[in-house]
This record gives structure tokens, sequence and C-alpha cells, in this order.
């Protein structure tokens, strides 16, 4: 059993986004505190338009959004009693996180909160056990100062914005304090935690720009990744990856029943640019296409090379996720013939048998050699942009020969 819900919209939206460059800006240029604050001043979304945001999300096939309430900055984009550096201290000076909530709960969707340990704006927040640290003179390490403060911050996002699905850390303190996990629990007891708090596990892992290796996930996974190369928030300059890098990276995650989290960055007026929505929209089309592969179990069946597998009673469906080179597709056997091959990425029948092909390698072992289910004529041009999965609907219960 995998996590309740499997893809959803990652968002880093923060006052970084107006320079166009990177959620953590202030740690590539080494900013000093007062002028990163400045930034502040000129944060005015007037095209924020959360409803437009959950449209996109749920036409994906997407279930929920996960947002950066604070990311490594400091900067909060929720209204809080426990820093000026809030979204309400700017021209905008409304709550984005409520607007947010509130649109969510219209569309349907649940919501999830990032929320960094590092906050380069507080003057406690130094953590010297932990990474991504940007201390300045006269700033006191003082980590119980640090827990409370953030408790502070946890008793907000977890009681003024209704059920909160998950609770996203980022960047591990490297310092034990189950408490914190406790006091999240306390308040929204149903809310699943991830990996990267106070040195608690919690409920999920949470593996990134990767695809770890190995079979069905032993534990809640989400793996989460940018529509761009460069950054996680709004890039003006972006590198943004291909729909068949994302596709088959999804894909891969998603067979094992791993969760997948994918993330755009709003521009400084609140719009999700376009070429990130574009990204979306067709990687959502493929998802929506090919989805019901994924409710099956991953297993070995026909699986080779590149190929995943995954089967949900007499119907195997088959991942192609590194794509073809040819038109023909050659499959293990199996002892039970299937009744239809299709390709569910536009849903066309697709002409198999099952045969001992030309260049079929056990040529030297003429005795040994077996048959092989082939599918021809697979259009491997015309879907070369997305991973392409076969529905394989079989008279029986398929066994491995
Ligand atoms: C963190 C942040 O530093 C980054 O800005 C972004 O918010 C991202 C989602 O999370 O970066 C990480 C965190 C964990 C890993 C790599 C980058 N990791 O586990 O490999």
């Amino acid at each position: 059993m995998g996590m309740p819900l499997k893809f959803g919209m990652f968002v880093h939206w923060g006052i970084y986004s107006l320079t166009g460059y990177h959620e953590q800006v202030r740690w590539r240029f080494f900013t000093p505190r007062s002028e990163y604050r400045k930034l502040m001043n000129s944060f005015n979304p007037t095209a924020f338009d959360p409803d437009e945001w959950v449209a996109l999300a749920k036409n994906a096939g997407m279930e929920y959004i996960c947002f950066t309430t604070k990311h490594h900055d400091g900067f909060c984009m929720f209204d809080t009693k426990y820093t000026d550096f809030n979204i309400m201290n700017t021209p905008y000076g409304r709550d984005i996180l409520k607007e947010l909530s509130d649109a969510c709960r219209r569309g349907g969707l649940k919501l999830s909160l990032y929320y960094s340990n590092p906050d380069w704006d507080y003057k406690y927040g130094y953590n010297s056990k932990s990474s991504h640290q940007m201390p300045e003179p006269g700033d006191i390490e003082d980590i119980e100062r640090l827990k409370e403060f953030q408790k502070n911050q946890i008793r907000e996002l977890l009681t003024n914005y209704g059920d909160i699905y998950t609770f996203f850390w980022d960047i591990p303190t490297r310092i034990a304090a189950p408490s914190m996990n406790e006091f999240i629990r306390s308040l929204q007891p149903r809310i699943l935690i991830n990996d990267r708090g106070w040195g608690d596990r919690g409920d999920f892992s949470t593996p990134e720009r990767s695809v770890p290796d190995g079979g069905k996930f032993e534990r809640y996974t989400e793996a989460c990744q940018s529509v761009g190369q460069q950054s996680w928030g709004y890039c003006r300059d972006e590198d943004y990856f291909t729909t068949r890098f994302l596709t088959s990276s999804i894909d891969k995650i998603r067979v094992k029943d791993g969760s997948y989290l994918l993330n755009v960055g709003p521009m400084p007026d609140g719009r999700i640019p376009e070429r990130a929505a574009d990204i979306i929209r067709r990687v959502g089309s493929w998802y929506n296409r090919v989805k019901e592969s994924f409710d099956g179990e991953p297993c070995a069946l026909l699986a080779d090379r590149s190929l995943l597998t995954t089967r949900r009673g007499d119907t195997l469906y088959v991942h192609i996720p590194e794509g073809l080179v040819s038109s023909g597709l050659t499959l293990k056997p199996i002892d039970v013939r299937p009744k239809s091959v299709r390709l569910l990425n536009d849903g066309r029948e697709l002409k198999y048998d099952i045969v001992t092909r030309p260049e079929d390698k056990d040529w030297t072992t003429q005795l040994l050699r077996r048959q092989t289910l082939h599918i021809f004529d697979v259009p491997a041009d015309e879907f070369e942009k997305e991973t392409m999965v076969l529905k394989l609907e079989l008279d029986g219960e398929p066994i491995k020969i």
C-alpha cells in the first residue's frame, strides 16, 4: 500500500521569485540579510489566482498541492505573529496560504505544507550541525529557542488552514527532537510527516531528483522533481526538462507505488510560467492516459532490460520508460496468450504473436530456443516524447516459463 495520494503539484514560491534566478538566490550571491529583505517591499502578485493553479493540477490528474510556506530565506508566505518577514508586510498584504488553502478546498485538492528548517532571517536560526546555513555576525545559535519558534509557527500552520495532508520538513537538522513531530501530530493526528525533520524518519521518504533502485518501495515514498533543471523557484532562463524525461521518471516511481510531486515556480506576479504550465498539461495528459497501469502490482513477468511490468489479475502492463529503438518489442515467454495488446497512450490495438523472430538470440542452443511474445508495429516514433505503456489482457493467469 502506497501513500493515499499519488500525484501532486509542488509549488516553490516566495520573494526570491522577484530575482528570476533561484529559490536560494541569497546564498548564491552572499546577499546580506538587510539587502535581501528589501525584496519584500516589491512583492505584489496581483495576478495570483489560486483557483487557476488548482485547475491546472486537477486537470493533470493531481490530487494535492504542496506549498512552500517558508523556504530557507525565512520569508513566510502566511500570516505569522512570530516574524515581521511575512506576506502581510508586503504591498500584497494578504495571506497567500489562506487563499491557496481555500482554493484547494473549493476544488477538492488536499494541501501539504513545506517548511524549511534553515531560516536565514531568524536571529536564532543557526544550526551548526546542519547544512544550508547562512548566519550573520550577531546571530546566536540557540536550538531550544529555534524549536520554540518553529512550534509557534507550526501551531499557526496547523490550526489556521484546515486539514493538512502532509508536513514536508526540509533539510534535516541532524538533531534528535522527537517532540517536534509529536507536536505536529498533537495538532493534526492524521497528518503524514516526511523524513527531513528533527532526527526522525517520519512517515515517508523523500528521494529527490533521482530514482532509487530496487523493487516495490518498502515504506511510504514521495519523490519530487521540478519541471526544470536549474531551480525549484522561478528561473527566468530555466532549462526545462523534456516530457520524455519527466514521464519516465514519474513512471519508474509510480510503478513501485511511490508518489510523485512535480514542481513549478510561479513568477512574481503569481502566474505559473507558460512553459511550466505546458509541461504540467503534457505530463498530466500522459498520466491520465496511463495511470490505470499503476494500480497493478510490480512484477517480474515479461520484464527485461529497461522494461518494467505491473500486473492486476489477468492484465499485464509493460512500461517502456527508456523508449524503443525500433517498432518491434520482444518480451520474455509467458505460458498464456494475450487476448489483446493495446498501447495505453492512445488506446490503439497492436499486432502480436508468439514466434521465434529471425534475430532472436538463442541460435547456438537450438534445443533450448524458446518462442517469445512479440509485439509488432509499435508507433515508437510517434510516442518518442512520452513513456509508452502497453496493456496486455491475458487469457488466464500468467506464469513465467
Ligand atoms: C532542498 C532545498 O534546498 C531546495 O531549495 C528545494 O526546496 C528542494 C525541494 O529541497 O534541497 C534538497 C533537499 C534534499 C536533497 C537534495 C536537495 N536530497 O535529499 O538529495
